[in-house]
């Protein structure tokens, strides 16, 4: 079929895709000659995409095509994008580009109302067409939704559910004090949970996921490590120079100078005038939405001196104490930021001393241990110091959004619409825990993606009767359960915790030995460790990630897997008279009190295993629901508008899982009409003639298609619908499209046929 199309490609020719028609076809080789230049190139099977001759065909579905790959999906895209029409379908999930600029009326408050109450396709692509299906969806089968925004960072994911609630807040009255809030809730959790990072200048460091109908918005991972370094370029969350760019609030704090006087901001960016305009500007918004979520005047300067409390206490240093050999004791020069912090965080100075320098232990003893004070090193003191630092804001955190919780009003509706904004698969040269993490995630929701969409699709064609073989894709349950099974990655991480002695070198010679078999599971690669000359084999592991393969470097695993505080400093919160922060403290998932303080650090919960259960609730939640995707795209890494490219993009594509999806649909009928609406339209020209009146809506279309000359491998009457195969839909859609005489002309045709 279609050879007259089928020989054209795309294949990389001069760093671009370039479209060519293969002129010979040798052994396990292609030869592909260049359109529109004199040059021939040989190919590998593997490296060519079939494709229409038409270069400057766009298509709103991108199942109108007749080759669906990942090769004409990008370059459809970019046709689009070209045009600045940055949404795309793929069947019924929204591919979206980032434009990086404004679109006019793009999202107009007469474009939400547009899009509401219109069936998918009716209007050009649109988020809002996702929302609109989302609530129409939920009432017309009484079922819950969930939207699933995914992408790298940068991508637009957070800007997408910015627009979704704006939709719902604008279009639907019954649900607007909910979502009201909810957008509220947006200028505080980008305050404390959003940073500058080189990928993106308002990152999310945590995922969200909001219940629109039920409020609530429920957080996932918020990224700690950020909060006592950051890397250049990059920042600190927001909030830290929210405050420090206000002179309103600096005698308070005794936040004075630039980001210089901070240990934990001098790593990172500085700022210009113009950041210091913006950020005052953003602390005038956040104050009025802290006002308006419900948080007294007394609970924000709480949280403001808690903020500014951190930033002090990070300047405390140590040093090795004269008197005793293995001690510290704070540095002479630091001792003002000492008691700046002990004043703001509600604390005793030469209390707070003791406990950052000291630790309490207790011997295990039948009938109760002793207790004992251990003085630490300067080293340790300042692991303790950052741990409490870390403790402290991500406990804030978890406050603040439970406190958005609770000034949302409880929705009464059964069924609800939650929107995921998570992190997608990421990796650096240096990848750590965190990525370790994100990208766990990222393989459980793709499978979760996988499954939801194979499944989808088979089960429309079973309701429909339609006989459809099985489609394969490729499936990374394998991968899922390298890190889930008894003997996996992260059951292997807490083992390793348990030890006396725990190491990262002995976790990953555990990981190598144990898992040396697993398909997904490698050991880091001669090239990488030239890259990377310090990474030695017991250094790191590997992973055959379903987007690509990732080095993990385990050096800091352990001690991101238990970010504890040891419990001196635990109790110690409870001496505050911040009364924020004490409440921050009520509950200690840190460790157990009244237990040996040696296996208090281990019988607590870790970060991976919380993360895990969170995942497990998150997908349990998220197969009650119809979900509705909607994949994000960065056209470039320079966050500039004009400029897509192409390979970059091609990668974000393999790592959505794309090509599996796209066989998918290549493999089934991704287009579909329901035969009545088509009877219908044609209704009115065969009333007069009998022959057709007597038929019946599915057997007046077959007819229709038969005259129409539809090759019958193209398409499939099911019970309700006729199924196209790729590409098949268009030509069809153009005729419908066409005038009266034309119609008539077919029908006679039709008549002509049946006789
Ligand atoms: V991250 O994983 O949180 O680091 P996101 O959330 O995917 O990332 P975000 O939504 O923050 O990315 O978008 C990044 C920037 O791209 C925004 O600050 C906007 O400047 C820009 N952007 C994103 N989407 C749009 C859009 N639809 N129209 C215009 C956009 N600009
Ligand atoms: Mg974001």
């Amino acid at each position: 079929m279609d050879d007259q199309f089928s020989t054209f490609v795309y294949t990389k020719h001069e760093n671009k895709l370039a479209v060519g028609k293969i002129i010979d076809i040798g052994n396990g080789k292609l030869t592909v000659e260049i359109l529109n230049s004199m040059c021939a190139v040989e190919v590998n099977y593997n490296e060519v995409y079939p494709t229409e001759a038409d270069q400057e065909k766009d298509v709103d579905d991108h199942c109108a095509l007749m080759y669906l790959n990942e090769a004409t999906l990008l370059q459809n895209c970019k046709r689009r994008y070209q045009r600045k029409l940055i949404y795309t379908y793929l069947a019924h999930i929204l591919v979206s580009v980032n434009p990086y600029e404004v679109i006019t009326d793009l999202y107009s408050l007469d474009n939400i109302r547009k899009y509401k109450n219109k069936s998918l396709g009716v209007l050009p692509p649109h988020v809002f067409a996702i929302a609109d299906k989302a609530h129409r969806d939920m009432r017309r089968l009484n079922c819950s939704q969930a939207i699933v925004i995914s992408g790298e960072s940068g991508a637009g994911k957070t800007e997408s559910q910015k627009h979704i609630l704006r939709f719902y807040c604008e279009n639907f009255g019954q649900l607007v004090i909910i979502e009201q809030r909810i957008l509220e809730a947006n200028p505080i959790l980008e305050a404390f949970g959003n940073a500058k990072t080189t990928r993106n200048s308002n990152s999310s460091r945590f995922g969200k996921f909001f219940d629109v109908c039920g409020g609530f918005v429920e957080h996932y991972l918020l990224e700690k490590s950020r909060i006592i370094s950051s890397n250049p370029k990059e920042r600190n969350y927001h909030i830290f120079y929210y405050l420090l760019a206000s002179q309103e609030l600096h005698d308070d704090l005794h936040i004075y100078g630039d980001v210089q006087n901070f240990q934990y901001l001098k790593s990172g960016d500085s700022l210009s005038d113009e950041d210091i305009m913006n950020f005052k500007k953003q602390l005038e918004n956040l104050i009025q939405a802290l006002d308006r979520i419900g948080f007294s005047s007394k609970q924000r300067n709480d949280i403001f001196k808690v903020i500014a409390g951190i930033l002090h206490l990070g300047n405390v240093n140590f040093e090795e104490t004269k008197v005793n050999a293995r001690g510290c004791e704070i540095s002479n020069v630091s001792e003002q930021s000492l008691d700046y912090a002990a004043e703001l965080l509600g604390l005793d100075s030469d209390e707070l001393s003791i406990n950052l320098t000291t630790r309490i232990m207790t011997t295990t003893k039948r009938g109760g241990g002793t207790v004992y004070s251990i003085c630490l090193k300067p080293s340790e003191a300042e692991n303790s110091k950052n741990s409490l630092t870390k403790a402290i804001y991500s406990r804030l955190f978890d406050e603040i959004v439970a406190a958005i919780n609770r000034s949302i009003p409880f929705g009464d509706s059964v069924n609800y619409i939650g929107i995921l904004d998570i992190a997608g698969f990421e990796y650096f040269e240096v990848n750590s825990f965190e990525q370790f993490c994100i990208n766990y995630a990222n393989e459980k929701m793709q499978h979760f993606f996988n499954e939801r969409i194979l499944k989808s699709e088979q089960q429309i064609y079973s309701e429909d009767s339609l006989e459809v073989g099985q489609v394969l894709y490729s499936d990374n349950l394998d991968c899922i359960e390298l890190f889930e099974s008894t003997n996996g990655l992260l059951n292997i991480l807490d083992e390793e915790s348990r030890l006396p002695k725990p190491t990262h070198n002995h976790f990953t010679e555990t990981v190598h030995a144990r898992l040396k078999n697993h398909p997904r599971l490698l050991i880091p690669r001669k090239s990488a460790r030239k890259e990377n000359r310090s990474l030695r084999d017991s250094d790191g592991f590997v992973v055959r990630h379903y987007a690509d393969e990732v080095t993990y470097q385990s050096a800091q695993f352990l001690g991101k897997n238990h970010d504890t505080l040891h419990d001196s400093l635990f109790n110690l919160m409870h001496h505050t008279s911040n009364d924020l922060l004490k409440s921050l403290f009520t509950s200690n998932e840190n460790s157990m009190p009244n237990k040996p303080s040696s296996t208090n650090l281990f019988k607590s919960r870790s970060v991976s295993h919380k993360f895990r259960s969170q995942l497990d609730l998150l997908l349990k939640k998220l197969r009650e629901t119809q979900t509705h995707f909607v994949r994000c795209f960065k056209p470039n890494q320079d966050q500039v508008l004009e400029n897509f490219e192409e390979f970059f993009v091609l990668k974000q594509l393999n790592a959505a899982g794309m090509p599996s999806v796209l066989s998918l649909m290549q493999a089934g009928y991704p287009s579909r009409l329901v035969f009545n609406e088509l009877y219908a339209k044609y209704k009115p020209y065969i009333s007069e003639i009998k022959e057709l009146q007597r038929l019946d809506p599915r057997i007046f279309c077959q007819c229709l298609f038969k005259s129409l000359g539809f090759n019958d491998c193209d398409y499939k009457f099911g019970l309700t619908k006729v199924f196209f195969r790729a590409g098949k839909f268009a030509a069809f859609d153009q005729l419908l499209k066409q005038d009266q005489p034309s119609i008539q002309e077919f029908v006679s045709k039709t008549r002509s046929w049946l006789i």
